[in-house]
């Protein structure tokens, strides 16, 4: 077999079966924890913890091992300003008439509008970009696969590594986003595919009742 990559032993993390269902529950009683959250306080965050929360991000899995990502930190007060004008324009037009009367009726009881704070009291954005193809040195267009796949598990990675740090964030797509491209300097193989507020919930917030569906609504067994 013609590899590029060496093939080495894989030491498999191992539990008894006790174990590998005690670590299920508790990791799942922590997930369920998680909520979107809107409202950040502009308490600072050392960026050790947010360079290793993007370390976890960029070990997810990724088609051919391309891994088609590249994670903007965002801190310049300045830069968030900009990036927050340039997506509450969208979002404003958005709310006001690119939106369908059902998404607006859909999105009502989560209480959001085009007012997007967060992006200049968090004090980290991370704009996620997505590399439809690399470039070798010369220039030469790279293939990447499942680029639309393997970024959306990376952010899942993501946010579960936000979630495990005791931080919070929110999947925040202004719409369109292409002012992301320009406001960040982006090359042209990369594309916006998601912004997330990164920091501390602001004092007292609160978050809609909502209710995860149950298991048997979501799994089907054969
Ligand atoms: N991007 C807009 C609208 C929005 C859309 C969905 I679907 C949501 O779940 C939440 C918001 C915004 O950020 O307000």
């Amino acid at each position: 077999m013609n590899t590029d990559f060496p093939f080495i032993p894989y030491n498999a993390v191992q539990f008894d079966e006790d174990q590998m269902l005690e670590r299920a529950k508790a990791w799942n009683e922590f997930i369920q924890k998680r909520r979107s959250v809107r409202e950040f306080s502009s308490r600072p965050i050392p960026i050790d913890l947010v360079n290793s929360i993007l370390q976890s991000a960029g070990s997810a899995p990724s088609g051919a091992n391309k891994q088609p990502w590249t994670f903007c930190v965002v801190s310049d007060p300045k830069i968030k300003r900009e990036i927050r004008i340039a997506a509450e324009k969208e979002e404003l037009e958005n709310y006001e008439s690119r939106m369908s009367e059902e998404w607006l009726r859909d999105l009502a009881p989560l209480g959001t509008d085009w007012k997007k704070p967060f992006l200049e009291d968090a004090p980290y954005l991370i704009v996620v970009f997505k590399k439809s193809h690399d470039l070798d040195e010369q220039g030469n267009k790279l293939k990447n696969y499942y680029v639309q796949e393997s970024v959306g598990i990376a952010c899942g990675f993501l946010i579960a590594a936000v979630h495990n740090a005791g931080l919070v964030t929110l999947t925040h797509t202004p719409s369109p986003m292409n002012f992301l491209c320009k406001i960040l300097n982006r090359p042209e193989n990369e594309k916006p595919f998601l912004l997330l507020p990164l920091g501390f919930p602001a004092d007292e917030i609160t978050v809609p009742d909502i209710q995860r569906k149950k298991l048997e609504d979501i799994v089907a067994y054969y």
